[in-house]
């Protein structure tokens, strides 16, 4: 049967994030993507100004409910940036009535980065985001959103494993069984992520070299990417792994096009290397 996922992120218009992101990388690796909207803006909110906003809350229950009539079961519930605290309570009504005991509740927090909100964010967001993913069976915060959502103080730079993997057993102890932390970096040479497993204690750390530059919407990419190698049958690490790699390879070609980076990264061409890793599987 073929995989069906339920993305729930919000559209920005101009600049790859969010479902922009969500659905191409999913349908590239086979996955029927269906979507609710959270907010349709014009742009995303991290390096435009003058940019639109439509809050599509009032929209989530009714568009729910009528997909819960067609009862279809959803392989994945895939929940990310959400336009206001108080939209959380209602994704918690979409899970109870969208998913399954066999659905995969994956959640991308999506509402902070370098120590800070995101710019329309209100401050309900991080304490809201703890009940979501306390209902989660993975959550792929980033380092910034992984502190928040434990009210820890927040390290740009200067801190060690143990201070990763303290976040990463405070965020299990939650809920989730799968925590991944991404945006970790110990030396300016490199960055990756965390990858914490509830069930057995285990804990990795997978790096690649850090590449110049602040890149849009590159949690999205990795979440996107992380998700399609799970639901493509891969285990978590190796699913990790390969979205780590897919990640890094986007960023490499928009450095290399010299693009823009406002507009995103260009993970159109890495498409090719999640379906050849998961046809080869
Ligand atoms: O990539 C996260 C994201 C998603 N959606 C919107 C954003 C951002 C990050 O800034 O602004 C609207």
């Amino acid at each position: 049967m073929q995989k069906r996922a339920l993305a729930v992120h919000d559209i920005s218009c101009v600049g790859r994030c969010s479902l922009t992101v969500a659905l191409p990388i999913l349908s590239a690796a086979g996955v029927d993507t269906s979507v609710i909207p959270t907010a349709l803006l014009s742009t995303h909110t991290g390096d435009f100004t003058g940019y639109t906003h439509l809050d599509l809350t009032d929209q989530l229950l009714p568009i729910t409910d009528h997909i819960a009539t067609l009862g279809l079961h959803f392989d994945a519930f895939y929940s990310g940036y959400l336009a206001n605290g108080a939209q959380v309570d209602l994704v918690l009504k979409m899970v109870d009535r969208l998913c399954d005991p066999q659905t995969l509740i994956f959640v991308d927090p999506a509402f902070a980065d370098h120590g800070k909100l995101y710019s329309l964010m209100d401050e309900s967001m991080p304490k809201m985001m703890r009940a979501l993913c306390a209902r989660a069976n993975t959550i792929v915060p980033n380092l910034t959103e992984a502190a928040f959502l434990l009210g820890a103080p927040y390290r740009a730079s200067g801190y060690d494993e143990s201070y990763i993997h303290t976040l990463a057993e405070g965020l299990a102890a939650n809920g989730p069984e799968n925590v991944v932390i991404t945006d970790v970096s110990f030396t300016d040479a490199q960055t990756g992520i965390a990858v914490y497993h509830r069930a057995d204690g285990s804990f990795n750390l997978l790096f690649r070299p850090k590449l110049p530059g602040v890149f849009h919407g590159t949690g999205d990419v990795f979440a996107s990417f992380l998700l399609s190698a799970v639901l493509g049958g891969l285990p978590l690490m190796s699913a990790a792994e390969l979205a780590l790699s897919c990640t890094h390879e986007s960023i490499r070609y928009t450095l290399e096009g010299g693009e823009p980076l406002r507009y995103g990264v260009q993970f159109e061409r890495t498409l090719p290397t999640l379906i050849n890793a998961l046809a080869k599987k």
